[in-house]
């Protein structure tokens, strides 16, 4: 049969015979789905078979480990703020992309997992199937909030759709659902048009925005904290922030939701006096971990809390308010409640503190130069791709963010070797922008497999691997603080070009900031397939002065 004519669901709502897999590919589609990142296998040839029929209306970007599967679907999610899809065997095959989704947990990231299972009747009997591994549902349930097993043809459509809400309602997150290899493939009649499930209306707590208001209105140095739960509220934090003249602190995932060129945008360091002064912090969509756990609060300081997760604000301390819901619409009201507010500029306060403590950054000026070159050929809208790695811990205090979505970290899992394969999926589901990818040496060679997905589906992602020999953040810590005693830190390493050159991907060397200015407008011309830029450096100065700060306020 004709892929067309497969992907074609009759008019109306009529029954057809479907089988799971069909169903399933069905209920993606209707959710908007377009991509499927997969490493295919035996238990899950039934769903791959339904791909194929489906045609145009949804790809499979297949990769070469399960890791890259679901970190592809991650960098594609936090890239465009959409729910993304991967699929992979059981087993070894989930196990491989467990720490992609561990880190999607971590960053409340929609991402679907479509995870096989061995035969329905040998589930639980410890018979040793292929791949089977003791209660997969239950090492599932560990690793997202919603998850359920697919028994049956009919039931396939109903729980793509309550997974795809479940990753939409509250604090957003992934969804896995497993299913047998003997369940793929059998059929039954299934309504022709998958459901699409309302999301629940969301109230708004009108006099905890009138409390918020007074508050805000009354504060003397407020402070708003941007958390990744911001991204999508950028226009009303540059909003309030305008109102109130308040600066907007974000480290890691809440980067790029005011424009670095704010005077009142702010990152750690600063961020920690600002804190230490501060009478009300605004937390929107964060944990707002360093200033809890690191800096303190006291009985001077009012927390306000805005955020997707009932349960979040109070996990550390009850905050003075807690706002729940999407950060948008709460700011919104609470922009409203403060319309007539007006306040002296603080700009001339801010520039100077700003560049104060440029100047103490200044001691990071290896890092500064790269990250220098990198922000004058990365466009606005491009997309940088941060690592666990010395330019990327400079970036994260330091790299100048504009836009929303456009600074991918991984958040508290901070976790090595992400970021190739993130950044491949941002690119794959953003080909209109250039992304960047940064690694070290040790952090590349995790993910850099991809290289071949990248070749196979021509994606034009540029990388650069800063080459310093070693798991240099380890080995400094080694030489610092444990007597030189250096142990498991210093790499071997493969000549870098010469591997990116043999899977086809276009790649040169670069020996300073100019080289790689030089290198970069040459890579993001670049639009049919992958660059490595591999740039040798030598062992960078510590940022953990500027990212570990003692307490400003509160009692140990
Ligand atoms: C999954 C994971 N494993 C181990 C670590 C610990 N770790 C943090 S930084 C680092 C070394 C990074 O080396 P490289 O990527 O070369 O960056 P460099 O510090 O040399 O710039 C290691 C092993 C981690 N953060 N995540
Ligand atoms: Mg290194």
């Amino acid at each position: 049969m004709s892929k067309a004519q497969h992907s074609k669901p009759p008019p109306g709502d009529a029954a057809v015979r479907m089988t799971t897999g069909e169903a399933t590919v069905a209920a993606l589609i209707a959710h908007g789905i377009d991509t499927v990142y997969a490493l295919p296998g035996v238990h899950n040839d039934s769903l791959f078979d339904a791909l194929f029929k489906a045609g145009d209306h949804i790809r499979t970007v297949h990769t070469r480990h399960e890791q890259g599967a679901a970190y592809l679907a991650l960098g594609a999610a936090l890239a465009t703020g959409k729910p993304q899809v991967y699929s992979v065997v059981p087993g070894p095959g989930l196990l491989n992309s467990a720490a992609a989704l561990l880190t999607a947990y971590g960053m409340n990231a929609p991402v679907l997992a479509l995870i096989g299972q061995i035969s329905q009747s040998a589930i639980g009997r410890g018979l040793g199937h292929l791949h089977e591994i003791r209660d997969q549902a239950g090492i599932i349930a560990r690793l997202a909030d919603f998850s359920a097993r697919i028994d049956a043809p009919t039931q396939a459509a109903g729980l793509v759709a309550q997974a795809f809400r479940a990753m939409a309602t509250g604090r957003p997150g992934p969804a896995v659902l497993e299913c047998a290899i003997d369940v793929w493939g059998r059929s039954a009649p299934a309504s022709a048009n998958a459901p699409v499930l309302p999301l629940p209306p969301q109230s708004i707590d009108e006099d905890a925005i009138r409390d918020a208001a007074k508050r805000l209105a009354a504060a003397k140095r407020p402070l708003i904290v941007a958390g990744g739960g911001a991204q999508d509220a950028a226009t009303e934090v540059a909003e309030l922030s305008r109102l109130l003249q308040a600066p907007v602190l974000a480290y890691r995932r809440g980067r790029g939701v005011l424009d670095s060129r704010d005077p009142l945008s702010v990152t750690l360091p600063l961020g920690r006096e600002l804190w230490g002064e501060a009478d009300v912090v605004l937390g929107v969509g964060t944990r707002l971990l360093y200033g809890y756990t690191h800096w303190g609060i006291d009985e001077e300081l009012a927390v306000i809390r805005v955020d997707a997760d009932p349960d979040e604000p109070e996990r550390f301390a009850r905050p003075a308010v807690a706002l729940i819901g999407d950060a948008g619409p709460i700011l919104r009201h609470l922009i409203d409640a403060l319309a007539a507010h007006h306040r002296p500029s603080r700009r001339a306060e801010m520039e100077e503190r700003q560049a104060k403590m440029r100047r103490r950054l200044d001691k990071l000026a290896p890092q500064i130069g790269f990250l220098d070159a990198i922000r004058a050929e990365l466009p606005e809208d491009g997309i940088f791709v941060d690592e666990v790695t010395q330019i990327g811990f400079a970036a994260r205090l330091l790299l100048p963010v504009y836009k929303p979505r456009t600074f991918l970290s991984p958040g508290y899992q901070d976790n090595l070797g992400w970021g190739y394969a993130t950044a491949l999926g941002a690119q794959h589901a953003r080909p209109d922008v250039p992304v960047l990818s940064i690694a070290g040496d040790g952090g590349f060679l995790f993910t850099s497999n991809e290289l071949a997905t990248a070749m196979r589906h021509r994606i034009p992602l540029t990388a650069i691997v800063f080459n310093d020999g070693a798991f240099g953040n380890v080995r400094r810590t080694q030489e610092e603080q444990y007597g030189n005693r250096l142990i498991a830190s210093d790499l071997a390493n493969p000549d870098f070009v010469r591997y990116a050159e043999s899977f086809g991907a276009e790649a040169e060397r670069a020996d300073s900031p100019q080289q790689l200015r030089a290198a970069l407008q040459r890579a993001f011309k670049r639009r049919d397939g992958p660059t490595l830029i591999e740039v040798p450096v030598p062992p960078m100065p510590s940022p953990w002065e500027f990212i570990h700060m003692p307490r400003v306020r509160g009692v140990e």
